[in-house]
């Protein structure tokens, strides 16, 4: 469903240098020292900002300038960066400049297209993989579409017994930091203790993608930070659609052929 859309215009040169400070985030500042047209570049984070805005529907009320970023992914396309919680699960963005600088942007929220990644590697696991997953149903997170589970050798702390990892498509109204609270509930309840970064545990929930939204905020980052480098994330989610990263392109040009993932089972999850 589409939630919004927004567009603007903006004379390309008529806005003053002055407002850079005000209106760009971090990442985009960096760029704009770069930038050979300054003006260019200016009218085109504003317009894509003021568009943003419109689609939301709340104006400038909620959502502050810096907390949407204009970035381009590997083949030059726009694409936003939001630094807080959002309802939506994809942002399009349109931008075009001559004389005039036009953006658009449209909002939308469609179900499903939010994957999940699980991993184990103490106790039961293939069990634990089944117990998260039936209580993320209990909390109303539906699952639509399971990979194929594997095995897998331990990535970062290797001193580490082998994972179970696999991922699953979910369908939810929730917004990614309210899906989060629900994961590290399942988490805790499975009887997960944080000891050790890329320790041994019950059971790891991660949100890998969530749609096409680049989400990066203190406490969750979508997708995952580390998606395009580890073959038991990808091989799994590439079993379960072609998918691209919002700003890295294809995730297949990512996947190596090899010995890293071994396949358990098919059939594990059945309501
Ligand atoms: N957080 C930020 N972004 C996300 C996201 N997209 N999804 C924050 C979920 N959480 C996210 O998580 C710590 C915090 O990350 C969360 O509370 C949330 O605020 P954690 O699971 O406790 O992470 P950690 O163990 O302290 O470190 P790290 O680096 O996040 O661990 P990972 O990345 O989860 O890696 N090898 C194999 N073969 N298979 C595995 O599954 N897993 C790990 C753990 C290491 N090696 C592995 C596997
Ligand atoms: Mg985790």
């Amino acid at each position: 469903m589409i939630l919004g859309i927004g567009v603007d215009v903006v004379e390309t040169n008529r806005l003053d240098e002055k407002i850079a400070v005000r209106i760009l985030g971090e990442k985009e500042f960096e760029e704009y020292h770069r930038a050979s047209d300054k003006k260019q570049f200016l009218a085109s984070h504003f317009a894509v900002k003021e568009a943003f805005f419109k689609a939301l529907g709340t104006g400038l009320r909620d959502f502050s300038f810096k907390e949407v970023e204009l970035v381009h992914d590997d083949l030059g396309k726009p694409v936003l960066i939001f630094h807080r919680d959002v309802h939506f699960n994809f942002a399009h963005v349109s931008l075009s400049h001559d004389v005039f600088t036009i953006a658009m942007v449209v909002l939308e929220r469609s179900e499903g297209h939010i994957y999940i990644a699980l991993g184990s590697n103490v106790g039961d696991r293939l069990r634990n993989i089944q117990n998260a997953c039936r209580l993320m149903e209990e909390f109303g997170i539906e699952i639509i579409k399971t990979s194929p589970i594997y095995l897998t050798k331990p990535y970062g702390f290797l001193e580490q017994t082998d994972f179970l990892n696999c991922v699953v498509e979910v369908k939810t109204d929730l917004t990614p930091f309210r899906l989060l609270e629900v994961l590290l509930e399942v988490e805790k309840q499975l009887g997960r203790t944080r000891k050790q970064r890329w320790g041994p545990r019950t059971i790891d929930l991660d949100i890998v993608l969530f749609g096409n939204l680049v989400l990066k905020t203190e406490t969750l980052t979508i997708p995952h930070y580390d998606l395009i480098n580890r073959q038991f994330v990808l091989r799994p989610l590439l079993d379960l659609a072609e998918l691209r990263h919002p700003t890295e392109g294809e995730l297949k040009k990512f996947l190596k052929e090899g010995e890293e993932c071994q396949l358990v089972t098919r059939n594990w999850y059945k309501n």
